[in-house]
């Protein structure tokens, strides 16, 4: 009995106030140390086939253990997502680890093939990654657009209410700050009042080159605040606030206030001795600041004199927990880039890896036994037990959290195909939503379109008239009640299914990465549908790339494109996007001609999204207005569009010829096609729908020694025959069809800046008209045939 009260039993432990405190900071030695060390392990241990450095940043990573310890094993709850800072991702896989959603195997081939990745990734780490991160600034920036996909679910109550809704947190490096996607982020989410949104700055005063300005403070402050935002400093850590108040401790407050970062980040560096140096120089006149020195030595000093708020775990948790409301906020943590590590505050530490030496006397000092190294409790003061016992009961370690399955969105066997002898693929595509919207089904409950201003010129407006714009209050058209006509209804609403966002590509494409990521995070599936115009895509790219990197699902329709948007000019005509949605991963182009073609490729877009191993869809449309073909579309003919070519016109027997041509100059190849008729009859008309789809299966089948779509429609033509290609685009777009069979090729298109003109001049000016299309079957038919 008395033993039992002396030694106290498990529940009386876990009972004690210090406790959890006491578990925290022994997780928070073990994050560091198993964070350093798997980089150690991958630099130094691993064989080296190619002589390339593995990397990994221990700087980056020391500097967010004590923020990263306190959010996964105390602040965050199931229904909250995080976007890691991209190179802390050993921080991260350490953490999993330790929760048991990460293996040894995996942490031992980190940055290996097949190991833990290099940056957290969604589609290779698996489902503890809430948010792929790599590109700077664009996880920060999805954590906002996912706060704004979690309210449109449950303001529209498509999700369960009843549980808090969860807190989308971005820990972010302080040089992330520089990305513009940000700023535009920002403004966006002011715009929509955005909610449960935590940006955590790993305010280390460092990027990559070098220790950054000393003003920058004052405005990073500022620009938060000035969105709205509420701002919390967390910059003195317990041990010195208690020194300020000694007698005379705010002139310490004072001096560090002042000290220039640059200065700061070099005597962290130098430890123990630089600092006594420069505060006896500068303060030593105040007795007080005299007792401090004499009551520290060098190494207690150092610790003083490092002790900022964002390694101070308990100031840490203070400040997560005293948040209660959904006000986005932005916490500004100062950290030490390295902090614990022998290169810390070193400005060449990015990429700084410590040494053999080095390692082996932070073992020591982390008291790591020789071959404990990925013991999930070697070193620490507490004893294995309790800390298992208290990891086992988070309920991050219980859930797993993990994503959520959602089941799939019927969608009906066939789409009305809109009616018109002449028709544009945009104008096709605004009607094919518009009757979607008005036929009520479930389809149309889950689609969610956005634009990026661009709404009404990209043809959403029958859908926007039908379905309301997406707002989180209730606001009137007020044009409309003020009887000014307009074809356009500007409703807004929680009901609303429009996100209308201000002109920022970057924005739309993080938007869509969250919307089209709903299931997983959410719970609940949407069909996201953006627009914008096709040029504008490269103003996006990079977080294109981002959403497809994390195989988020939508539909991309840029509209209009290329020198077909004649007047326009140069600045809107875009040339080489086809080539994005050729070579992109995760995302595959297609270029109807016909609104036929166009209705059938939606109906399977709204499939392929949502098939487990789907990809988005890219519909590149255009404005011009042609002649529509008289036709039923059975079911050959459908799988052909899909699979990306059919023959328009089927070749002879033996034909010497063909004409392979996409999108909207139809008119142009057919004029030709028939003028050919007198001298190379045989001529085949190849349509293609889809030169990304063709072009992947081929890749596809070459590998499986099978025979590609390509191959087989090129194979109706003799062996040699000569191939026109002809599109709106960069000629490169389809001029490898050329090697699929090897047939002589001429690729007509676009490869210079367009200008403003009309449809016949740019066509002839650009080669794309029925003349130069005529030409290059001659010189096509000429060149040596096999
Ligand atoms: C878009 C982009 N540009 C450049 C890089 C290369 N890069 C990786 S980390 C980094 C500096 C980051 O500094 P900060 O965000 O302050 O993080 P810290 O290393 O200080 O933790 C740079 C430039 C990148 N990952 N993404
Ligand atoms: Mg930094």
């Amino acid at each position: 009995m008395l033993q039992a009260l002396e030694s106290g039993t498990d529940s009386d432990r876990e009972a004690e106030p210090g406790h959890k405190i006491a578990c925290l900071t022994a997780l928070e030695r073990k994050v560091l140390w198993l964070s350093t060390w798997m980089i150690h392990n991958a630099n130094y241990l691993r064989p080296n086939r190619d002589g390339l450095k593995v990397g990994g940043h221990q700087a980056s990573s020391a500097s967010v253990v004590t923020l990263m310890t306190a959010l996964y094993f105390d602040v965050l709850r199931p229904q909250d997502r995080l976007a890691v800072k991209p190179h802390a991702s050993p921080v991260f896989h350490a953490i999993q680890y330790l929760l048991g959603h990460q293996t040894r195997d995996k942490l031992e081939r980190f940055r290996a093939f097949g190991g833990a990745q290099s940056y957290p990734s969604r589609t290779k780490d698996g489902d503890t990654v809430d948010f792929s991160t790599g590109s700077v600034g664009l996880g920060v920036g999805m954590t906002l657009f996912a706060s704004l996909a979690q309210d449109y679910l449950r303001l529209k109550q498509v999700v369960p209410t009843e549980d808090p809704p969860g807190r989308m947190i971005a820990l972010a490096g302080d040089a992330e700050l520089d990305e513009g996607n940000i700023f535009e982020a920002l403004l966006e989410g002011w715009k929509h009042d955005v909610r449960n949104l935590w940006w955590v700055i790993d305010y280390n005063r460092q990027s990559l080159d070098a220790v950054v300005s000393d003003r920058l403070f004052g405005r990073i402050d500022a620009m938060f605040e000035m969105m709205g935002w509420r701002v919390v400093t967390l910059k003195y850590g317990r041990l010195l606030e208690a020194a300020f108040v000694q007698p005379d401790g705010h002139h310490l407050r004072e001096w560090i206030d002042s000290c220039p970062n640059s200065l700061y980040s070099a005597l962290v560096y130098k430890g123990g001795e630089g600092w006594r140096e420069h505060l006896h120089r500068d303060l030593n006149r105040y007795p007080g600041i005299r007792a401090i020195l004499d009551s520290h030595d060098d190494a207690a000093l150092h610790q003083l004199m490092t002790n900022l708020a964002g390694h101070d775990l308990q100031s840490v948790l203070d400040a997560f927990h005293a948040v209660s409301d959904d006000k986005p906020t932005c916490f500004i943590a100062y950290t030490i880039k390295g902090y614990g590590l022998p290169f810390a505050g070193h400005k060449d530490n990015h990429a700084g890896l410590m040494n053999r030496d080095q390692m082996a006397s932070f073992q020591r000092s982390m008291a790591v036994p020789e071959g404990a190294e990925w013991d999930l409790f070697a070193g620490l003061d507490i004893a294995p037990e309790r800390l298992s016992g208290f990891l086992s009961t988070l309920p991050l370690a219980q859930s797993g959290r993990g994503w959520h399955d959602a089941p799939q969105v019927p969608v009906p066997r066939s789409l009305g195909i809109p009616r018109g002898t002449k028709l544009s693929t945009q104008e096709a595509f605004g009607r094919i939503l518009g009757d979607i919207a008005a036929a009520d089904g479930e389809i149309a409950d889950r689609i969610v379109t956005t634009s990026p201003d661009v709404t009404v010129s990209t043809n959403l407006g029958p859908w926007v008239n039908r379905r309301g714009i997406f707002d989180r209050a209730e606001r009137a058209d007020i044009f409309r009640e003020e009887h000014v006509v307009s074809a356009q209804r500007w409703v807004m609403s929680p009901q609303g299914q429009h996100i209308e966002l201000g002109i920022a590509e970057s924005n739309l494409f993080l938007q869509l990465a969250a919307l089209g990521l709903a299931a997983p995070l959410f719970g609940a599936r949407l069909l996201p549908i953006g627009t914008l115009y096709d040029p504008f895509i490269k103003r996006g790219h990079d977080a294109l790339n981002y959403a497809c990197y994390q195989d988020a699902r939508f539909i991309l329709v840029a509209t209009p494109s290329g020198i077909s948007l004649a007047p326009e000019g140069g600045a809107h005509q875009s040339i080489g996007e086809p080539l994005i949605g050729l070579a992109q991963p995760g995302l595959v182009g297609f270029e109807p001609a016909y609104a036929d073609e166009l209705t059938i490729l939606m109906r399977w877009a709204f499939e392929e999204i949502q098939r487990e191993d789907g990809q988005s869809v890219y519909f590149r449309l255009s404005t011009r207005s042609i002649e529509q073909p008289r036709r039923m579309i059975g079911t050959d003919l459908e799988e052909a569009i899909i699979a990306g070519a059919y023959w328009l016109r089927e070749p002879g027997e033996e034909a010497e010829l063909a004409i392979a041509y996409c999108g909207a100059v139809a008119p142009e190849v057919l004029t030709a096609h028939l003028e050919l008729a007198e001298d190379v009859p045989k001529t085949g008309l190849l349509a293609i729908t889809s030169p990304g789809r063709l072009h992947r299966d081929w890749q596809a089948t070459r590998a499986l020694d099978e025979t590609s779509v390509a191959e087989r429609l090129l194979g109706r033509l003799r062996p040699g025959a000569a191939l026109v290609t002809v599109g709106d685009f960069h000629p490169a777009t389809l001029s490898w069809l050329g090697a699929v069979a090897g047939n002589p090729i001429v690729p007509l298109g676009v490869d210079r800046f367009g200008q403003s003109g009309d449809i016949p001049d740019l066509y002839q000016a650009y080669g794309i008209d029925t003349e130069a299309i005529l030409d290059a079957a001659a010189r096509a038919c000429l060149l040596p045939l096999r």
